[in-house]
């Protein structure tokens, strides 16, 4: 084999099927839409540990702006809904900031104008953070353990550390 032909061998089993319309998941992230996701069923977490796990994985709690997005999301939800321990899971949305102004830790982006709220939520009082809950968006507080999902930035190193 040439030598032209082995790299090109090694990038193919490199790349092989993370790479998808130009972006390349890290290893363990599932291409959804346009992005990359790890849904994490196992370490249920506060939100704050929820952002922490992500950083660790380098990526960031998701932000859901779209539809299409958040239809991605769910559809993975349901698919694979017995491999997570509970199906209520952390998004990077809260109001801790300024009580009532829903926004995105991980892009400090205001939410909206998509949403997908529950029928009555955000019901507000002491829950300032957002959750999926029976695959639909919910406050909670932030110290209740959930699933999470984290989303790869679009910047990260793409080959991991
Ligand atoms: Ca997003
Ligand atoms: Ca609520």
């Amino acid at each position: 084999m040439g030598q032209t032909s082995l790299l090109v061998a090694i990038a193919s089993a490199l790349l092989g099927q993370c790479l998808v319309a130009g972006v390349i998941c890290r290893h363990g992230f599932t291409k959804l839409n346009n992005g990359c996701y790890y849904f994490d069923g196992v370490h249920l977490s506060t939100w704050t540990e929820a952002q922490s796990y992500c950083q660790n994985f380098g990526a960031k709690l998701v932000s859901v702006e779209s539809q299409d997005e958040n239809a991605a999301i769910l559809s993975h939800m349901k698919q694979y809904r017995g491999a997570f321990s509970k199906l209520d899971f952390w998004t990077s949305g809260n109001d801790i900031v300024r009580n009532g102004r829903y926004e995105w830790a991980s892009t400090l982006q205001p939410v909206g104008p998509f949403t997908a709220w529950a029928k009555g939520q955000p019901s507000g009082g002491p829950q300032h953070c957002l959750h999926y809950h029976n695959f639909e968006w919910d406050d909670q507080t932030c110290d209740v353990k959930n699933s999470f999902i984290c989303e790869q930035n679009d910047d990260s190193d793409v080959f991991g550390r």
